[in-house]
């Protein structure tokens, strides 16, 4: 955990693979879209960007090209530091899943620790009204959907990692994750110390509550010790995710914002795009006097866990 004092590091998801276009303006489609509000978020104070892929209609791709476009875009306007997803979305197979950090060996990657339910339109009621037959297909799955992590797929996806030199970023959902976590450390899956990240308000994982926040910190530092060497905290939905950023900021954690975990800047307000949402947890930070962590602190920071 950081002192209250040290930097923070704001990492910006600006797309997603679960939020529909049709939801928000504000959700970057195709390439140019997105190298555009990733460059605009790092604009913003965002030490990360965490890159998901979408056709120019929105459908999420893993395609290498097109990742490779995004990132050879980004890095041509800033340094801000590469996070690529293994997320995917939830109907890509797990080469479609691997296939954008195969391509652009990014600074850090998503490792998702555990098989759940991941339900982002459980109400038909309040369904979005949409444009596209993809995204109605979508909401059709709605009560259906599963988000596969199996043991299998983390090895993979891990040792592909380690295999490119790039530093995994443990995605927890839940309590079980944190166990899945110690295991693929002591198996010699993971090399200690570990980031691990909190999603939190996922239908199928733990809740939004600070509650919920606080109790799986216990766990990790209970869980994982020494080898834990940050935590950030994404909370999807709104108020969620800057009330959690900022009981982040408070608590030595590291944060993640974006249009990709919430759409909202006001309650009755939608964000015109991700810069906004990192321009919020930067005023945060800054009220609480944690100063930003610039990209070249916290790529010396993965270098020095590399070396350790
Ligand atoms: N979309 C988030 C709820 C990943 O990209 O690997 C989870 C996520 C996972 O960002
Ligand atoms: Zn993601």
């Amino acid at each position: 955990m950081r002192a209250p004092y040290d930097p923070i590091a704001i990492t910006a998801a600006v797309t997603g693979g679960d939020v529909l276009p049709s939801q928000s303006p504000a959700v970057p489609c195709g390439p140019e879209a997105i190298t555009e509000a990733a460059v605009a978020a790092a604009r913003a104070g965002a030490t990360a960007v965490h890159l998901h892929a979408r056709e120019l209609d929105g459908r999420p791709t893993g395609s290498a090209a097109m990742f490779k476009e995004i990132v050879t875009g980004v890095r041509e306007q800033c340094d801000v530091v590469i996070n690529v997803t293994t997320g995917g979305s939830v109907d890509m197979t797990p080469d479609q899943r691997l296939e954008g950090v195969v391509a652009v060996a990014p600074d850090i990657a998503t490792l998702n620790l555990g098989t759940m339910n991941f339900e982002g339109f459980p109400t038909r009621s309040r369904w979005p009204e949409v444009r596209h037959d993809w995204e109605r297909r979508v909401l059709e799955q709605s009560g259906t959907v599963v988000f596969t992590n199996t043991l299998a797929m983390m090895r993979r996806f891990a040792t592909t990692f380690r295999e490119l030199g790039v530093t995994p970023e443990l995605e927890v959902y839940d309590l079980s994750h944190l166990s899945m976590a110690r295991f693929l450390i002591d198996e010699g899956t993971l090399a200690a110390p570990v980031r691990v990240q909190f999603v939190l308000g996922v239908l199928g994982g733990a809740g939004s509550s600070p509650h919920d926040l606080f109790a799986l910190r216990e766990a990790a530092g209970r869980i994982l010790g020494p080898d834990l060497a940050a935590v950030s905290v994404a909370g999807v939905g709104y108020p969620a995710e800057l009330r959690l950023a900022a009981i982040a900021a408070a608590s030595g954690m590291d944060v993640r914002v974006g249009i990709e975990d919430n759409l909202r800047i006001r309650r009755r307000r939608q964000a015109a795009d991700s810069a906004e949402l990192v321009a919020a947890a930067v005023t945060i930070a800054d009220q609480l006097e944690r100063p930003i962590a610039t990209p070249a602190q916290l790529r010396a920071e993965l270098a020095a866990a590399h070396r350790s």
